[in-house]
């Protein structure tokens, strides 16, 4: 059985999580699927930028599948939570721009695997929480370390602790969301997001999101070394060069073929 579909156009793949029926929710046969998804589509030429998102209009992902989780056993929990784990890195390191489209619930799990993407653009319909304190559970996807690193530390501890649904107003509030739109509009604005992306070049993304990735994990200087080595790496590749040369010239640059 398949529970992801992917569409590809202009550079953009599209994956969407197919399992409306359990609001999306990520079984390990579906994290299973989504790894080796993601896994393609990042390496596929044919993609510069990933949208992710939920079949349906009621949820991007509710969250880990607590149906399944309550038949686990401890050796089987720690394989399903490594290969969340394992799925959300793959995403937050992609050199592709990864963008959720948030067209719904986004809890527990869901709103990891949202906050692993790179920018989250989200529906008037969009909530997210981490009720994980709820069920006896933490945020086991990295939510305890990129939630505080994306909307500060108290609002995160506030989320995590209280367990509490945040709408999508609240969520732009505090930074989770980049842009809210209706959701008749949600996938004509991550696709102009995602073409906007793709008209500078790969390569200058790339550097930049790792700098970015690794920026996050140490201290300043580290930080600055890493972005002064990307940068002069830039000069060592065409793409730099047709970007200063469009400039002088008075024209678009063209990154791509
Ligand atoms: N898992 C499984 N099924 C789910 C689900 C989920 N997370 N969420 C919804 N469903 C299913 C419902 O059971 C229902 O199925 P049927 O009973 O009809 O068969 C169907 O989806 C529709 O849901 P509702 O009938 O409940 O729909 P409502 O509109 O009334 O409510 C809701 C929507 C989103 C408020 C509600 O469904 C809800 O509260 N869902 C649970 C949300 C939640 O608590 N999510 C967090 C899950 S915990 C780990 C690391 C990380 C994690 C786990 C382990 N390790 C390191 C080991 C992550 C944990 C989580 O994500």
């Amino acid at each position: 059985m398949s529970y992801l579909k992917i569409n590809n156009n202009n550079l953009i793949s599209e994956v969407i999580i197919d399992r409306p029926q359990a609001l999306n929710a990520m079984n390990p046969d579906v994290i299973a699927e989504f790894l080796e998804v993601i896994e393609n589509v990042i390496s596929d030429a044919n993609t510069g930028t990933i949208i992710i998102t939920g079949s349906g209009d009621k949820a991007f992902i509710a969250g880990a599948d607590i149906k399944a989780m309550q038949k686990m056993n401890s050796d089987e929990a720690l394989n399903y939570g490594r290969a969340g784990q394992r799925l959300t890195v793959m995403i937050e390191s992609s050199p592709k721009p990864v963008i959720a489209a948030v067209n719904g619930f986004a809890l527990g799990g869901g709103c990891e695997l949202a906050m692993a993407c790179h920018m989250r653009i989200v529906s008037e319909n969009a909530s997210f929480g981490q009720p994980e304190v709820k069920l006896g559970l933490l945020p086991g996807w990295g939510g305890t370390q990129r939630l505080p690193k994306i909307v500060g530390v108290g609002n995160a501890i506030e989320l995590i602790t209280t367990g509490k649904i945040i709408n999508a107003e609240e969520s732009y509030r505090i930074g989770l969301a980049n842009k809210i739109c209706s959701s008749d509009q949600l996938m004509f604005e991550s696709r102009k997001l995602a073409s906007t992306i793709l008209k500078n070049g790969p390569k200058a993304i790339s550097s930049s999101l790792r700098c970015i990735n690794a920026g996050l994990m140490m201290d300043i200087e580290k930080g600055m070394e890493i972005e002064v080595e990307e940068f002069s790496e830039l000069f060592r590749h065409e793409e730099r060069m047709e970007g200063l040369t469009a400039f002088i010239e008075k024209r678009d640059p063209k990154f791509r073929q």
